[in-house]
């Protein structure tokens, strides 16, 4: 039973002002449960393609690991949605649902939370069979003229779907709040969250007319054929803000539930306001940046689309300065002396804010190769290279995967009303991944910049070069100690949920 603190003094309507206070109706924490076992299943699937294309650049085929696989391409497929569109998407209307309820101190909308699970089941469904029957080895990019079967094309629709009834969801909780508390200022929790889905309901108008109105109809036969441009054009409006729509349900994390961990103070609430309007309204135009090598674009454009590229890097400056000002008021509070004291005298011991402080380092070095993507003249050495993997392994692949499992580490073990099981190998699988892709992106990097081409199978080229050979083998190395280190994240999650002590939930 909660315990409510105060009432609203205009409405007499209970105010929740403490975490214990906060209840969600079990159906509803049971929903947000499933979204994080299906974002979770499908990475254990995605990683396993994972550690078949990094051996690959270390030169080993391993691709007769995996019958009825056709291609390399059908791994890659697979590997790209069901990390950075699965997981995401299913984590995000989680995890974003139940920051705006508690948030705003009251529960989502059933039939919405409903709605918008079924859509994303329905959707990987339909994904899912075009990709592992292997009609759709289009890579999670589905540039045409490759053309995917209209399952895919559908499937995908589907996803972006359930991320709008999500959105839908939270203003819906939003207008409830507003009509009991005129006049009063939105609780940060709930307004970066809303932030979030509002920048992601803008920039997914790209890729929602692509698939619906040129892929989808052209996969049908309804259409003769498709723009490669125009769709590469409409992708990548979404596409580059899809990445904030990746990272900032990470920052919420790091903004407001990493400095309690660690037992610090956000550094301002109204900067934290500043800097997710600010995705808000730079994340959009940059889609370009992606597209510097794409004949038919005005140069002006891309030079347009670079200046907000920096724009866009300011917010990320400005949470690096915030969050280390947080940490570093925790790590004295922990007795940390002196310029770099406190850092060690940080809770490092607890796995969900060790995973996370190791994603925000990584993520420094992610944050440094984006700009070099992003400087006009630098992106012509690196672009379809496999620097451009290591760049986004780095981001969406460390600061975004490794603080969502920081984050499970406290909220399925809340959800389940279970201890986490195994904190101190939960705390090892951290430092292996931190580890691993450090390898892994050394050997990325260095290898892009040799040349060394992304989205190739490289155990069955027959061209190489023999500066390509260490920098294989050290990617080759390092998604093999990530793929191991995925592994014991989800025993330790099956362990939590099957096995982790009754009722000591954090
Ligand atoms: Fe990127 C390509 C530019 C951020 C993901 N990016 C990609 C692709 C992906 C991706 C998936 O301009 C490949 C797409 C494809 O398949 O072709 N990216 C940028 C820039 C940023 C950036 C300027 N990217 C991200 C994020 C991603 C992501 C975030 C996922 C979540 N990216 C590009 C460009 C390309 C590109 C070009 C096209 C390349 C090409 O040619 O194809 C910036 O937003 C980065 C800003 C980040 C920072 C870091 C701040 C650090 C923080 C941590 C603080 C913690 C500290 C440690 C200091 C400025 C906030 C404290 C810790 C303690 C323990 C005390």
């Amino acid at each position: 039973m909660s315990t409510l603190v105060a009432t609203h003094p205009a409405t007499g309507t209970p105010v929740v002002d403490n975490p214990a206070a906060f209840t969600l109706p079990a159906s509803q924490k049971a929903v947000i449960r499933w979204y994080l076992y299906i974002g979770f299943a499908a990475m254990g699937i995605a990683v396993v393609h994972g550690l078949a294309q990094a051996l690959s650049y270390a030169g080993k085929d391993v691709l007769a690991w995996f019958p009825g696989l056709k291609n390399y391409y059908q791994g890659l497929t697979i590997h790209g949605v069901f990390n950075a569109i699965v997981l995401t998407f299913a984590f995000t209307n989680g995890f974003l649902t139940l920051t705006t309820a508690r948030g705003l101190g009251r529960p989502a909308h059933n039939g919405l939370l409903h709605a918008s699970f079924w859509t994303l089941v329905a959707g990987v469904a339909l994904a899912s069979y075009a990709m592992f029957t292997g009609k759709a080895s289009v890579l999670y990019t589905f540039y045409p003229p490759l053309q995917a079967h209209w399952a895919y094309y559908l499937g995908l629709a589907l996803l972006v779907v359930s991320t709008w009834i999500t959105s839908v969801n939270l203003f819906v909780m939003l207008a409830g709040w507003r009509r009991e508390h005129p006049g009063e200022r939105i609780p940060l929790m709930a307004f970066v969250s809303i932030a979030t889905y509002a920048m992601w309901d803008l920039a997914s108008i790209g890729i929602a007319v692509e698939v619906v109105a040129l892929l989808l109809p052209w996969s049908l036969g309804l259409l003769a054929g498709s723009d490669p441009l125009f769709s590469r054009t409409l992708f990548w409006f979404s596409g580059h803000p899809i990445v904030y729509f990746w990272l900032l349900p990470a920052y919420i994390s790091w903004y407001l539930m990493v400095p309690k961990q660690a037992v610090g103070k956000l550094f301002s609430d109204p900067l934290t306001r500043v800097v997710f309007i600010l995705f808000l309204l730079l994340s959009i135009p940059v889609g370009f940046h992606h597209q510097y090598t794409d004949p038919g674009i005005a140069q002006s454009m891309k030079v347009v689309h670079a200046i907000f590229t920096f724009g866009v890097f300011f917010p990320s400056v400005i949470t690096a300065f915030s969050v280390v000002s947080a940490l570093e008021m925790g790590g004295r509070n922990h007795g940390g002396r002196g310029l770099v004291g406190w850092f060690f005298k940080l809770p490092w011991s607890d796995p969900s804010l060790a995973a996370q402080l190791l994603a925000m380092l990584v993520f420094v070095l992610g944050g440094v190769t984006g700009l070099i993507n992003a400087s006009y003249t630098m992106n012509q050495v690196v672009h379809n290279t496999t620097w451009v993997p290591g760049h986004f392994h780095m981001t969406v692949g460390t600061a975004v995967l490794l603080s969502f499992m920081g984050i499970a580490y406290w909220l399925i073990p809340w959800l389940k009303d279970r201890a986490l099981w195994g904190k101190k190998l939960a705390v090892l699988q951290s430092w292996l991944y931190f580890v691993g892709v450090l390898i892994f992106a050394r050997g990325m990097v260095s290898g892009g910049l040799e040349g060394l081409p992304r989205r190739t199978f490289r155990a069955g080229a027959t061209y190489t070069k023999a500066s390509w050979d260490l920098a294989g083998i050290w990617t080759g190395v390092g998604g093999t100690l990530m793929f191991v280190s995925a592994m014991l994240f989800l025993l330790i999650l099956g362990m939590t949920v099957f096995f982790g002590k009754k009722g000591e939930a954090p």
